[in-house]
């Protein structure tokens, strides 16, 4: 796969014949009413994309970033059976699906010392561990797990900060789909994922989060996250789940 380097976004021509070809043995839908809180969605689904945040082995695994933090790893782990249900169903219809990596390049020249320098972490971003340098692009522990891991014809955010807008292409390769709903998972809810869809939100996008997609070290601030992105009507978002989305999707299928 070639990426423009400019923008992160495919440019050779075998990935547009590719996604075309996709597109025709894919089931496009049209709209679908997802259950959700504060109140039901309804999304045009040409207009939906998946986004599923950092599964990172350094954010999963023992010896990554995550763990460097002193964070139990395991606790990520319960996202991403419901996250693979939902990636297979957009694969399936044909909808675009982006994964995004946080991580800096190998000479940190992208990682502000304030966030190289913080905290007290047995590893720092950058120093070597069992998956490689921490948190930098190339390594081991910086690429997506497998479960989960993007197909060639799928596009690819590595992003230095905590919120996928933030000095990247993600705003304009939306636009360039056409895309103004947003089904958001991955890790962590309270970090990456809240960052993000805040970013999203004030953009103009509705983000739809699957609550049961994500994941936090800490369960509080995973459900204290969801509430934040609910509250007042949907300040920042709507809050669903995988099966919801599944089901919206699915009813819709059935009643073409
Ligand atoms: C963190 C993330 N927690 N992906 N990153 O540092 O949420």
């Amino acid at each position: 796969m070639q990426w423009h380097a400019a923008c992160l976004i495919p440019c050779s021509k075998e990935f547009w014949l590719e996604r075309a070809k996709r597109m025709a043995v894919s089931t496009p839908l049209s709209k679908g009413i997802v259950a959700a809180e504060p109140q039901p969605v309804e999304l045009d689904w040409s207009a939906t994309a998946l986004i599923i945040i950092d599964m990172q082995r350094d954010f999963l695994e023992p010896g990554g970033f995550g763990e460097t933090l002193g964070n139990d790893v395991s606790r990520l782990a319960v996202a991403v059976k419901p996250i693979s249900s939902v990636l297979k169903a957009a694969r399936a219809s044909g909808m675009l699906v982006i994964h995004t990596r946080e991580g800096h390049l190998p000479d940190l020249s992208d990682a502000p010392r304030a966030k190289v320098e913080r905290g007290a972490p047995s590893l720092r971003i950058g120093d070597r561990g069992p998956m490689g340098r921490i948190l930098i692009r190339g390594e081991a522990g910086h690429d997506i797990i497998p479960e989960l891991y993007p197909r060639d014809d799928e596009i690819v955010i590595d992003k230095p900060g905590k919120g996928a807008f933030y000095a990247t292409a993600l705003d304009a390769t939306l636009k360039r789909y056409g895309i103004e709903n947003l089904l958001v998972c991955g890790v962590t809810t309270e970090v990456c994922v809240n960052t993000t869809v805040r970013e999203a939100n004030d953009r103009g996008y509705r983000c739809v989060v699957l609550a049961d997609g994500c994941a936090s070290y800490f369960p509080e601030f995973h459900d204290m996250g969801l509430k934040m992105i609910k509250a007042q009507g949907a300040i920042f978002g709507w809050v669903s789940d995988c099966a919801a989305v599944l089901q919206a999707m699915a009813s819709e299928i059935s009643s073409a």
